[in-house]
């Protein structure tokens, strides 16, 4: 598995980051054509420290206009990478990147107004790791690339010369390929040493949903969700992991037993849920989330003694987390997500006339000319999501919010922590505060991040002031 070169900008040195086109041996002895930031697929590992500035510029040297989004970011609106912000074929945006958060793995990606998906599905994506004064007193595994190791998972399809094939056979489903990848790479092997070793989980498929884990069944500790570290490490057996989400897992490799990772059912996990989910099915139409009932390998470790390794436990606390209680004073926010043209619900009302694109959340499919919604500066909101056709990972802009409860139960243990993507197979109650402005020219965004969902308009535009 290759690991991306790092980007280190811990001393605030500028970053540049071009968009451009290449070809990579995705699979085995094949040349597929594919676009990167910095080279031909995916994109360097940017590294930054909270309270830092760092001049930032994006170039695009393709053929059509990308929005490169900041996806984890507090930033305000004028430097989050909306739609807005689309970069035009050979032009450039540069800026000033404030980091004002804590240390988490976040990522950027496109997200061009209508082209989020295949843009993204082509290759341009990359990881961003924020580092602070709490992650570097941590005893933690953190040696980029030995023992703290980003990996992008995604699937991609191919046609029959080996070129990526971006067809949807169903936009409900979205995007799902049937070969996934690892940094980039199918049948990923990766040297790892004999001892803790962390993962950064990113989910950067288009689609399609994951269920983690070891093909010896191992337990392995989750530390951190999308916008930083748990309080404490919470030990887990796998892990679902929705489009948009990272996860940051530790691993013990010290047996020196190789272990596969894999992702697809689990007999007890799926009879379980089964069995839960029997009355919702009756009220709710509810299918499998993307493809979640696949089975794939997605990355063979093998241990190598010679390299360095980390024994000692981990630290029981890792982080403070200031966690209110939602108060009745709060102003809500409800969110609807809709998926069809449903016209036995009578929510037809304001969908536009294309089926293809009847998606949408609050009976309005996406509209750059409307603000959906007008969020006042640093008070905290109670946002209440429903999916009303399927799962739907929806993220947020401009923060990290708190999970209340998920799918109609009280958020668990491990996902206790900040996000800002949370899967809604039902419905989700959240914590949410924003801290940074977003203007009329240049709102923060919420959508589903199916990126297919997101492009055919389940998403929405809000100011902060
Ligand atoms: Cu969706």
């Amino acid at each position: 598995m290759p690991i991306p070169p790092l980007l280190d900008s811990t001393d605030e040195r500028p970053i540049e980051l071009t968009m451009g086109r290449g070809q990579v041996e995705l699979l085995p002895g094949i040349m597929t054509p594919t676009t990167g930031f910095n080279g031909p697929n995916l994109g360097p590992t940017v590294r930054v420290r909270d309270g830092q500035n760092i001049p930032i510029t994006y170039r695009n040297t393709l053929s059509e206009a990308v929005a490169i989004h900041g996806h984890g970011l507090h930033v305000p609106g004028e430097l989050d990478g909306g739609p807005q912000r689309a970069i035009e074929p050979d032009s450039s945006w540069s800026f000033e990147l404030p980091i004002r958060q804590q240390a988490s793995t976040s990522w950027y990606h496109p997200h061009t107004h209508h082209k989020t998906g295949p843009q993204t599905f082509k290759g341009l994506a990359g990881m961003i790791i924020i580092d602070d004064e709490n992650s570097d007193a941590l005893p933690l595994p953190k040696t980029y690339g030995v023992d703290d190791i980003p990996v992008i998972i995604q699937d991609r399809k191919f046609d029959d010369q080996g070129r990526l094939d971006y067809s949807i056979e169903d936009v409900e489903d979205g995007m799902l390929g049937d070969t996934i990848t690892a940094n980039g790479i199918a049948n990923a092997t990766h040297r790892v040493p004999a001892g803790l070793v962390r993962l950064r989980l990113l989910n950067g498929a288009n689609a399609r949903y994951f269920r983690f884990h070891f093909s010896d069944n191992r337990e392995f500790l989750k530390i951190a969700t999308d916008g930083g570290f748990l309080e404490e490490p919470v030990p887990i057996r796998e892990l679902v992991m929705s489009p948009g989400e990272r996860n940051e897992v530790v691993v013990d490799f010290s047996d020196g037993n190789p272990a596969m990772l894999v992702s697809g059912p689990r007999a007890q996990a799926v009879n379980d849920e089964r069995r839960r989910d029997e009355g919702e099915r009756n009220r709710r139409r509810n299918r499998e989330p993307g493809g979640l009932g696949d089975m794939f390998e997605v990355l063979q470790f093998t241990v190598d003694p010679g390299l360095p390794a980390i024994r000692e436990s981990l630290p029981r606390q890792l982080n403070s987390i200031n966690r209110p209680t939602a108060q009745r004073n709060w102003p809500v926010r409800r969110f609807d997500l809709f998926m069809r043209d449903n016209r036995r619900r009578g929510v037809l009302g304001a969908f536009q006339n294309n089926i293809e694109m009847s998606m949408g959340i609050n009976r309005q499919s996406m509209d750059m000319r409307v603000i959906n919604e007008r969020v006042r500066l640093g008070e905290r909101e109670r946002w209440v999501i429903n999916s009303f056709d399927g799962s739907h990972p929806f993220h947020v802009h401009g923060c990290s919010f708190l999970v209340v409860s998920q799918n109609e139960r009280p958020v668990a243990a491990e996902d206790a922590g900040w996000k800002d993507t949370v899967r809604v197979d039902d419905s989700a109650e959240l914590i949410v505060r924003f801290d940074h402005k977003a203007t009329d020219e240049f709102p923060y965004m919420y959508h589903c991040h199916i990126l297919e969902h997101e492009d055919r308009g389940m998403m929405g535009q809000f100011t902060v002031s």
